[in-house]
């Protein structure tokens, strides 16, 4: 950072109230990435270890008075609570601490909305701010007053995140209806993608996994990769080629984090679910972060709650190249897992070769005679299958070949027409 940016830079304290201080430490520490990425500096963490967190204030009051004084004789703009505050804990203690209080859920939106490009994107930032705002707007106004400007308040409708309930109901549901509509456009766009019987294999994982840099080393893709926390929040899809001339498609979007805010999950539900269309999972794991463990638990969980599950999975172990890359990591809900580096191309032939092997296991043996009225089902079929035989007759082509479920079950629907 320019020294100019760092006197600019707003300046936090980080709070975690936990029963499990190990626990809270490694959390406090990806917060601490996270503001980072919204470029603030932490200036100290603080854990206060409890087996349940004060509904009034978060943290114990003494603390909150210890934290006090730390906040005066360090100069910080204000505190970051690692878990989503109550209306009642951010007005408690923005009184006690009479400076910025802003917890784990204002700084993760705060990111989205910094990193969100497309209209879509926005809208669904937008959304989820409004949600946060509109269920902590009882009584919050000195405390929000209190935020000004900077990190907690940024977004694509910063001038419209007005603190009047009525307005921001009525902008939550134009917001909802806008996403309906997009909702309905990605539907179609799939339902396209599943005519054309391509496979499609959605990346999942954790942020900054590296699963943009996999997308791009695979097909050229050109999406934003960066050493820094939901670098990407747009899905991307780009065809890719198995070495026997298969395509499919790969969906690069949104990753996942520990404490995902509900808002969010909410608002990039169509987001977070292109995974739920896709034939597989390509899961890529950091094996270089301490955490990956910690990492692998997260993503598994968030895709049960969105309902993705019973997918094959084939898991990348990525960043192989690094030093303090774990080789021995297991991911036992896999079918497949594969040390690679998406950075200097190390194992990425193995991972298209699982790969491979995944979408050949899903083949099935047809032999039928294609009417010379359905031209583009013979393309298809030379496209993503492997053809045995082929020989015109007299009402058609008739064809034996290896093609993917999706197109064998497109014969089985005729079939019972
Ligand atoms: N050493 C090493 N670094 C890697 C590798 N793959 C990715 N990275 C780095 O990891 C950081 C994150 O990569 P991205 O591809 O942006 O990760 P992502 O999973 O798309 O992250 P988000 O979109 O932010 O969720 C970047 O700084 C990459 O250069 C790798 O194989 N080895
Ligand atoms: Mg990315």
């Amino acid at each position: 950072m320019t020294e100019n940016k760092l006197q600019q830079a707003e300046k936090y304290i980080l709070v975690a109230v936990s029963d499990n201080a190990d626990e809270a430490k490694v959390s406090l520490e990806e917060l601490s990435r996270l503001l980072e990425t919204a470029n603030g500096i932490t200036l100290d963490m603080v854990v206060q270890k409890l087996p349940n967190r004060d509904p009034g204030t978060y943290m114990g009051s003494g603390k909150a008075h210890e934290i006090k004084e730390l906040v005066e004789a360090l100069g910080a703009d204000g505190i970051i609570c690692d878990d989503e505050l109550s209306p009642a804990q951010i007005r408690n203690l923005s009184d006690i601490l009479e400076c910025k209080v802003i917890d784990r859920t204002m700084l993760i939106l705060d990111i989205f909305a910094a990193h969100a490009n497309t209209g879509e994107g926005k809208i669904q930032v937008e959304l989820a701010q409004l949600k946060y705002r509109a269920s902590h707007l009882a009584g919050l106004g000195k405390a929000l007053s209190r935020l000004g400007g900077g990190i907690g308040t940024r977004g694509p409708g910063e001038s419209k995140l007005e603190s009047d309930r009525r307005a921001i109901n009525r902008r939550i549901s134009t917001l909802s209806r806008d996403i309906k509509d997009m909702e309905r456009v990605r539907k179609t766009t799939r339902k396209k993608r599943s005519e054309n019987a391509v496979p499609t294999i959605a990346i999942v994982g954790y942020t900054n996994a590296g699963k943009s840099t996999l997308l791009n080393r695979l097909t050229g893709a050109g999406v934003l990769a960066e050493n820094m926390l939901f670098a990407t929040l747009d899905p991307t899809t780009r065809v890719c080629k198995t070495e026997g001339g298969q395509e499919f498609l790969f969906t690069d979007t949104v990753g996942f984090i520990n404490k995902l805010p509900h808002n969010l999950v909410d608002a990039f539900k169509s987001t977070l679910e292109e995974a739920k269309y896709a034939d597989y999972i390509l899961h890529v794991l950091d094996a270089s972060d301490k955490d990956a463990e910690m990492h692998k638990k997260v993503v598994y969980d968030t895709l049960a709650e969105l309902g993705i599950t019973g997918k094959p999975v084939i898991t990348a172990m990525n960043k192989i190249d690094s030093a303090e890359a774990d080789r021995s990591l297991k991911d036992l809900a896999a079918r497949v897992a594969v040390n690679i580096s998406a950075a200097t191309g190390e194992g990425v032939d193995k991972l298209l070769y699982a790969i491979e092997k995944l979408l050949e296991e899903n083949r099935r043996l047809i032999d039928v005679v294609v009417p010379y009225s359905d031209g583009s089902l013979i393309s298809q079929i030379h496209r993503y299958g492997q053809v045995v035989s082929e020989e015109y007759v007299e009402n058609g082509t008739k064809v034996k070949a290896y093609v993917p479920v999706n197109i064998a079950g497109l014969f089985l629907e005729k079939q019972s027409l």
